[in-house]
């Protein structure tokens, strides 16, 4: 019997390497990249017995049948895409701790009473288009086609990018699953936090995703010599930005539970002898509560506003994301836990700070998940890395929930 937890680690490692930069591991949305692990890990599908298929957004859909047809299907997936320089685990573990399962179904030549799928989702991190859950979306059927003008930063549409990898973009809208067939969605995933390995657990349940909004904010003020300009009456932009960056974090740290990050900041025209006349942020910010976010997200408005107003300057305020917090399905997550402890491993609940695809599949279906103990938390970072003995665990949590879901069915 192939040590399996040893092939997820290998395949993750054989996936860190698949780049569109050589530096480091950076695999956005329908990239050449991305073309290359949907091939990688379609092969490792079959090679487990099951059919693969690519939907319009080019999630990568694996299907291994049960023993009937037409008894429901329980789904598993995670995203294939990444963050720029990234870790090698933060999505690509879900899929493949999955498709180790259904590789040992298969090596047993095992039939459930139900189908299994595993999706490898086409973009969840959003890093092309500042948009999250491009994947998902569409296989929950909650694709805002609004978003097929959105341009990268080379001015690339949506529309085209989708057009690029062979999708349809006027499809993305209808090319939904239809629910009434799935029986639950359960997504593995490292904790990207520090509390599993403060408890000494490998692994935990989660109790629900925390909700996000993330806004683009910009200040236009007025370019200008770095040398002649005094200081009085300057309407520099990076300033302006400068200032309303420590209102985020000042604001986020004065909420409980509250996390907020500015990740860049681009200036023009961005030399160093010019008073910068623009700037553009990003603002990510998140909670568990919806409304404890949004009244932050209003205050934060008015504070740019406030700012930009004070500096004789204009701000711009762009939402290009909002998901709410997404609670998970109590009846699949006891099954999960129920796995764990038959395992003999304690319980916990943890929330999740990060968005997850499970948030979006939520809208069809039930979902669970399952955390992985990642060293030090540390993740969207290319020290994020895991033990194989977690996996191993991961493994055999998600191999015993498939036959407690089975039990279920009898
Ligand atoms: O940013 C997140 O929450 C996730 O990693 N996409
Ligand atoms: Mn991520
Ligand atoms: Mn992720």
């Amino acid at each position: 019997m192939t040590d399996l937890a040893a092939t997820v680690m290998e395949r993750c490692e054989a996936l860190g390497r698949v780049s569109e930069e050589p530096e480091l591991l950076v695999r956005p949305f329908a990239s050449e990249a991305m073309r290359r692990t949907n091939g990688l890990v379609a092969d490792w599908m079959r090679a487990a017995g099951m059919t693969v298929l690519s939907d319009e957004i080019g999630n990568l859909i694996g299907r291994y049948e049960g023993r009937d047809e037409g008894d429901g299907t329980l789904v598993f997936g995670s995203h294939l895409d990444t963050v720029r320089d990234a870790g090698k685990y933060d999505g690509p573990l879900g899929v493949m701790v999955a498709l180790a399962c259904v590789e040992r179904l298969h090596q047993r030549n095992e039939r459930l009473p139900f189908a299994v799928e595993v999706v490898g989702f086409a973009d969840e991190e959003g890093l092309r288009f500042g948009t999250t859950f491009l994947g998902s979306s569409v296989f929950a059927g909650t694709f805002d086609p609004r978003l097929l003008n959105l341009e990268d930063a080379d001015g690339v549409k949506l529309s085209d990018a989708v057009r690029s990898l062979g999708g349809d973009p006027d499809a993305l809208a209808k090319d939904g699953r239809d629910g009434s067939d799935l029986l639950g969605y359960c997504e593995v995933h490292i904790e990207q936090g520090p509390v599993l390995e403060r408890l000494g657990l490998p692994v935990s349940v989660v109790s629900a995703i925390a909700g996000q909004s993330r806004i683009s904010v910009g200040f236009v003020g007025e370019a200008g010599h770095a040398g002649t300009v005094p200081m009085e009456g300057r309407r520099d932009a990076l300033c302006a930005a400068a200032e309303f960056v420590l209102v985020v974090e000042e604001t986020a740290r004065s909420q409980p539970g509250m996390v907020a990050t500015v990740g860049y900041i681009t200036t023009h025209p961005g030399a160093g002898n010019v008073i910068p006349a623009e700037t553009t942020l990003g603002l990510d910010l998140r909670h568990g509560d919806d409304p404890v976010r949004q009244r932050s997200v209003q205050s934060l408005r008015e504070r740019a506003e406030g700012i930009a107003a004070a500096r004789g300057e204009e701000y711009r305020w762009q939402v290009r994301q909002e998901s709410h917090a997404v609670p998970t399905d109590p009846e699949l997550t006891a099954l999960l836990a129920r796995a764990v402890e038959e395992l003999g491993y304690r319980v916990e609940h943890l929330p999740s700070g990060a968005g997850h695809d499970a948030a979006q599949v939520a809208e069809i279906t039930p979902i669970a998940m399952l955390f992985v103990r990642c060293k030090g938390g540390i993740s969207h970072n290319p020290a994020e890395s895991v033990k194989q003995e977690d996996v191993a665990v991961a493994i055999e949590v998600t191999s015993r929930f498939l036959a407690l879901a089975a039990e279920e069915r009898r």
